[in-house]
Formats: structure tokens, C-alpha cells, sequence
């Protein structure tokens, strides 16, 4: 198959092209990706000599960009990963969110309904369900759990998400989506919470947790996103949601505790600042329909997971510290600056 993976520059986006490369040895793996300030070439370099992938830039907001990939390429899979995805950036600057998120999307669907497609899939998001509250650990999103999304970044992916299903129901594209929690593992932005402390803690920096340190996340290592992925492309039904998750909550402090525990740096690092707007309380995700339709199980529990982390932080210095010189110290202290 001629697999097109939108965004495989990025974090998920470029951990999914090593697993598709690594696991599927027939299939021809092509990463379109614009290549923002989240995309990186340097993460793909191994790629490069393989004879299944290959690498174009180009934007999924641009029609032209995109018929000329389906006229060229042929794909029989869309993978949509690009995405503008970070919550803070959203809630400063959200046109950009819209743009690429919902017009994006929209136009990835009009190439598959004008030249065919044998599937494509979005790759969504928990954060489309809004919260959960802190005081019901009973409480879990299922794929029926109302759409209430907190931020414009949610709202954007809850847009694409719904454009998916009507392009479905109005002209059968066949289309599949994944819902999942957070993420985390090699080759994810520095901007993001776990590789923010790991990358801030090694340079003894301070630690900003927002609010309380309370809110909670569902953490998922990244391969088993991938294998999640890679199991609906195949066996997946048109027309279906999947939501993607582990079981593993965690309180951010936790979080932020033991990847400074790891490192054997001081919890005196931590500093609370002002709070994320609209910040969501609790994600946690109800896998059971992938795990009893699909047979998906995760395979890396979070302590597992944490520890393989922060060796791969300590062991690619070279990756992150070009990311978090230049460009990306401008927009810390925008960000950070006054909290
Ligand atoms: P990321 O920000 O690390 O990567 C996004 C990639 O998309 C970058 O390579 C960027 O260059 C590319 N891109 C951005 N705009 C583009 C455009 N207009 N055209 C082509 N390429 C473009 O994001 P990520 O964390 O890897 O997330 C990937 C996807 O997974 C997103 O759709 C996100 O909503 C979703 N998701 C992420 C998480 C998470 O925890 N990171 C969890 C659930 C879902
Ligand atoms: O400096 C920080 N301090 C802090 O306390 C940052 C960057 C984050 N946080 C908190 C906010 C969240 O409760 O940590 C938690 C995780 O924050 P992020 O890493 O920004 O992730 P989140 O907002 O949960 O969204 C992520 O998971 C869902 C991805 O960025 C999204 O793309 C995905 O859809």
C-alpha cells in the first residue's frame, strides 16, 4: 500500500513512519509535511535511506500541494496527523489553528473524494470530550461521550473530526477516526509538558506547573498510539470512531515528581505559576471498543514508559538542544514571561 502520513515530521507523525517502516516492509510510506516550527527534518534523517519512504514538503491547507500529492503519490491511506497542536499557542493565536486543523482536513477530504481513496484516517484527540471531573474516577470518555471541547485547538480537531464523519455519511468517504490521550516519548517538542522538564530539569531550570499541579492526564507511550493506528487502518470499519488510551492517570505533579526523581534533580525546581485559561481538569480514556473489536492492548506501562523517556532525552542532547536555542527561547519568555 501507498501509505501518505500528513505531519510526519512531527512527534506522533514521525514515531508512526518508524513503526510502519520497522513493521510493514511491503508498504510505501510517504510523509507530506509543511515543516512549522514543530516539524523537523533532522528526526527523519534515518528514514532517508530507506527505499520505502520518501519525503515531500507541502501543506494540507494548500489544494494544489495537496492534488498534486494524490496525482503523484497515488495513496491508497491518508494518515492525518498535521495539525497545529499545542494548547498554549492556541489560546494566543487561534486563526492558524483553524486554518490548518479545519480548512486542512476539509481539503485532504475533497482530494480523497475527487481521486478515490481506500482509507483515510484523522487522527483526533481526548481533548474533543472536554473534562472530567476530579472527584469521579468512575467517569471515563467513551465514543459516545458529548463533544465539549475547552480550547480553540479542541474546537478546531472537534470541526475536523465532524467534517470526517459528514464527508462519510454525505459521500462515503471511507473514513476512520482515532481519539487518544496524551502522548509521550522520543522526538516530542520541548514546548510540551514531559519533555519540557526533562529538557528544563538536565539545564537545572525551573519547572512551571500551572495552577494546583492537580489536573490529569491519561498518558500513553507513543508505539502503542502507533500500533493503535496501524490496527484501524487495517482492520478498522469505515464510518468508525476508536478512542485510544491506557489507564495510566496521572496528576501532572506526579508527573513532574518522577521525571525529576529519575534525573536526580531537586523538587526545588518546581515553580507553580498562573494557571492555563479554560484549563481542563481530567482526561481519561475508555478503550474498551478498540481493545475488544481490534484486539489493541498497550504494551508500556507508564514507569516503563517515563524511564525509556528520559534515557532517550539524555541520550539525543544534540535533538533537543537545536530546538530549544533560537527561535523557541522567543517564545518562552512570551509564554512565560509574565506568569
Ligand atoms: P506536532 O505538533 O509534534 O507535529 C505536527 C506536525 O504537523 C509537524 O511536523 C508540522 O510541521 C506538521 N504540520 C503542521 N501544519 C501543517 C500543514 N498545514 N500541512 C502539513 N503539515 C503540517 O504534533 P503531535 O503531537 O505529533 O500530534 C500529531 C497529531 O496527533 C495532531 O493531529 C494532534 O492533534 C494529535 N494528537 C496528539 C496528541 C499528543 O499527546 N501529542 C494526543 C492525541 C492526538
Ligand atoms: O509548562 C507547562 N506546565 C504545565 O503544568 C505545560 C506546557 C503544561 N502544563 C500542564 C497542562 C496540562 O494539564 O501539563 C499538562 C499537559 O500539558 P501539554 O503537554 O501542553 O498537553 P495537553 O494540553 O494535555 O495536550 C496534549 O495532549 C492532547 C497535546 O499537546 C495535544 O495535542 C493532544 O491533543
Amino acid at each position: 500500500m501507498n501509505i501518505v502520513v500528513t505531519g510526519g515530521a512531527g512527534f506522533i507523525g514521525s514515531n508512526f513512519v518508524y513503526y510502519l517502516l520497522n513493521n510493514r516492509p511491503s508498504d510505501k510510506v510517504i510523509c507530506f509535511d509543511k515543516l512549522t516550527y514543530a516539524g523537523n527534518l533532522e528526526t527523519l534523517e534515518p528514514a532517508q535511506s530507506n527505499k520505502n519512504f520518501k519525503f515531500i514538503r507541502g501543506d494540507i491547507a494548500n489544494r494544489q500541494d495537496v492534488e498534486t500529492l494524490f496525482e503523484n503519490e497515488k495513496p491508497d491511506v491518508i494518515v492525518n496527523f498535521a495539525a497545529e497542536s499545542h494548547v498554549d499557542r492556541s489560546i494566543e493565536e487561534p486563526e492558524l489553528f483553524l486554518k490548518t486543523n479545519i480548512i486542512g482536513t476539509s481539503i485532504l477530504l475533497d482530494a480523497c473524494k475527487k481521486f478515490g481513496i481506500k482509507r483515510f484516517h484523522q487522527v483526533s484527540t481526548d481533548e474533543v470530550y472536554g473534562d472530567l471531573p476530579l472527584d469521579r474516577p468512575d467517569l471515563f470518555f467513551t465514543e459516545e461521550s458529548p463533544l465539549k471541547p475547552s480550547s480553540p485547538y479542541s474546537a478546531s480537531k472537534t470541526s475536523a473530526d465532524l467534517l470526517a464523519m459528514t464527508n462519510w455519511r454525505s459521500s462515503k468517504v471511507p473514513v476512520t477516526i482515532s481519539r487518544c490521550s496524551n502522548n509521550y516519548g522520543p522526538y516530542h517538542h520541548p514546548e510540551k509538558l514531559i519533555p519540557l522538564v526533562i529538557t528544563r530539569a538536565l539545564n537545572d531550570k525551573s519547572i512551571p506547573v500551572y495552577g494546583t499541579g492537580l489536573n490529569v492526564r491519561d498518558w500513553l507511550y507513543v508505539e502503542d498510539h502507533c500500533s493503535a493506528i496501524d490496527l484501524i487502518i487495517r482492520d478498522g470499519k469505515a464510518g468508525e470512531i476508536y478512542n485510544v488510551g491506557g489507564h495510566n492517570e496521572r496528576a501532572n505533579i506526579e508527573v513532574v515528581e518522577t521525571i525529576l526523581h529519575i534525573l536526580g534533580k531537586p523538587e526545588s525546581l518546581i515553580e507553580y505559576v498562573t494557571d492555563r485559561k479554560g484549563h481542563d481538569l481530567r482526561y481519561a480514556i475508555d478503550p474498551h471498543k478498540i481493545e475488544t473489536e481490534l484486539g489493541w492492548k498497550p504494551k508500556t506501562k507508564f514507569e516503563e514508559g517515563i524511564n525509556k523517556t528520559v534515557s532517550w532525552y539524555l541520550e539525543n542532547k544534540d535533538w533537543w538542544q537545536k530546538i530549544i536555542s533560537g527561535e523557541y527561547q522567543n517564545y518562552y519568555q512570551k509564554m512565560y514571561g509574565n506568569r
